[in-house]
């Protein structure tokens, strides 16, 4: 009998996993996905292999995609799917089964998490979705497919059985101890070059964004973090990232280094030590924590620490700019913290601080969203952000909403200021990408502001995204109410 299982084993080895990601109408940011590269790692271990197609990336048109598909066969394909680009998942799920029909079809990634049972009936081509983080899922499903056994006793997945769609729960998360790096070469930051990421400031030619730990104890009400990784901040050892990064920068040429996770400073003696190892292994890169660091983590001395071992910049999520919205928001900080912190930064550090805000949030009023605009330009920032509510499933306001906003009726799919799925009570679409297009106004049309940007400009890099920011952000137009079918999206 293990003779029989080996030589099945060593069958599903010569097996390949494909990951799809797809494009996306949301955004124009495209940078390595992360997530999938450690899947691949994790499937390599195991000792399967895996590749990887980024469709925006690699510009597929719909023929040539089914065309590099039917190219070999595959044990199965993985396909990510975020709430925000249902549409586009669907379009690129539909052109896999097209090309492989009896190829089994795994989707992951938010919307499988946050929504496990309506991302199976929302995308019909799929038969498994992955819930959170997917290491340990993905090998338990190539496994089963490999061995030809059921995938019912498989922890954190949900399945179609009988026509009706079943959901394992997640019993355990990750020891990240273990994690393997995530399989650079199909994410490889060089074929990235050139595309907008969230982070307009870039110093060095080449970045790569680099995760150090999964979870977070938080509670903003408009997050759904915890639903992938848990509330247990775990991280990945110190010296494992530092190996990443010296790989990153020995064979792909990375000079820039940008943390992925919003809980990097929740941990003072992991930032320490993080920054010690940096500057002991002469790790000369340019580094920032552009999505998000926690203003009420951060102290005087931790800030000196970063600012010595090379952080130059760092994005805040401030959200709002009046107390109420912000306890409603369950931040966990005040406007008079957010003043104090970010003055702090300036005053020990040499950083660029991008700010984030939502406007027309749940309950928000004209009141409310002026005191935003006018906090963020009280503020010494560099760059404010200024994002429409996006309803995210599994999130404490989307249970709010549904209890006390019964009209609105989320629609999962692209969700941006042209296509607006929500707007406060009292304040219609029209009139809340005014204030989308008002808060921009007033924080870039400033002299002090309009000089710095232009001092920044060092090439058409610069020009070309100051160019895309303005014209998407301060001059855009108002569209109809309601999320319009995103155009394809295929190259
Ligand atoms: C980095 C990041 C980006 C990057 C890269 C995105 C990417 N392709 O991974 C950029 C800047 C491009 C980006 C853009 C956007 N993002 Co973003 N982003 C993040 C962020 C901060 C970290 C993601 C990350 O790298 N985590 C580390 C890796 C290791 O974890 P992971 O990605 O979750 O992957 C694990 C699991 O999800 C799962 N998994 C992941 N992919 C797949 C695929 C398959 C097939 C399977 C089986 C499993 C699986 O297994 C992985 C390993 O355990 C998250 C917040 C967060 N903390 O998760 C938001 C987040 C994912 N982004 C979000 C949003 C809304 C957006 C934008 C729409 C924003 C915008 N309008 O600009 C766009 C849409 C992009 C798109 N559709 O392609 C939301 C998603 C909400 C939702 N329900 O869809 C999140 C959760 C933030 C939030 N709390 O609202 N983002
Ligand atoms: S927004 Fe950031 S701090 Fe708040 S719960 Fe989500 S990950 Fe945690």
């Amino acid at each position: 009998m293990q003779r029989c299982v080996d030589a099945l084993t060593l069958e599903a080895m010569t097996q390949k996993i494909l990951f799809v990601a797809p494009p996306t109408n949301a955004t124009k940011q495209l940078t390595p996905d992360l997530g999938i590269g450690f899947l691949a790692s994790a499937l390599r271990d195991a000792g399967f292999a895996a590749d990887f197609i980024d469709v925006r990336r690699d510009r597929f048109s719909r023929a040539a995609f089914i065309e590099r598909l039917r190219r070999e066969p595959y044990l199965f394909v993985g396909v990510k799917v975020f709430s925000t680009s249902l549409p586009e998942a669907n379009e690129v799920l539909n052109a896999v089964r097209e090309a492989l029909p009896q190829t089994k079809i795994i989707i992951g990634g938010p919307h499988p998490t946050y929504a496990p049972e309506d991302a199976l009936k929302s995308c019909p081509a799929a038969d498994v979705g992955i819930i959170g983080e997917g290491d340990t899922a993905v090998v338990a499903l190539a496994r089963a497919f490999s061995l030809g056994e059921s995938v019912t006793n498989i922890e954190a997945i949900a399945y179609r059985r009988g026509g009706m769609i079943q959901v394992n729960g997640r019993k355990s998360f990750l020891d990240l101890e273990r994690l393997p790096l995530p399989a650079w070469d199909l994410i490889d930051p060089r074929r990235y070059v050139g595309h907008e990421d969230l982070w307009f400031f870039s110093k060095g030619k080449i970045t790569a964004p680099i995760s150090v730990g999964r979870g977070c104890p938080f509670k903003c009400t408009f997050c759904s973090d915890f639903i992938v990784a848990g509330r247990n901040v775990r991280y990945r050892p110190v010296e494992k990232v530092m190996d990443e990064i010296a790989l990153l920068v020995n064979e792909y040429g990375v000079d820039e280094i940008h943390l992925t996770d919003s809980i990097f400073t929740i941990n003072k003696k992991y930032v320490y030590s993080f920054c010690e190892s940096l500057q002991k292994r002469n790790l000369k890169i340019h580094w920032a924590t552009p999505y998000g660091t926690r203003l009420d983590t951060l102290d005087a001395e931790l800030l000196r620490a970063m600012d010595q071992a090379g952080c130059y910049g760092t994005s805040v999520g401030i959200e709002a700019g009046s107390d109420p919205m912000l306890a409603f928001m369950k931040k966990g900080v005040t406007v008079a913290l957010v003043e104090e912190k970010i003055a702090l930064i300036k005053a020990h550090t040499r950083w660029l601080v991008q700010g984030f805000f939502i406007l027309g949030y749940p309950t928000e009023t004209r009141e409310t969203m002026q005191a935003s605009i006018d906090l963020a330009c009280r503020l010494p920032l560099d760059m404010a952000v200024f994002a429409p509510f996006r309803a995210t499933p599994g999130t404490e306001v989307a249970a709010y909403l549904a209890a006390n906003e019964p009209e609105f009726t989320p629609k999962w799919g692209n969700q941006t200021v042209e296509q607006l799925v929500y707007h406060p009570r009292g304040i219609g679409v029209e009139e809340l990408q005014q204030w989308h297009r008002r808060a921009y106004r007033a924080f870039y049309f400033r002299p002090q502001v309009a000089w710095r940007y232009l001092m920044m400009i060092r090439g058409k890099k610069e020009i070309r995204l100051l160019a895309t920011k303005f014209k998407n952000r301060i001059f855009r137009r108002a569209s109809t109410e309601g999320n319009a079918a995103s155009p394809p999206v295929w190259a």
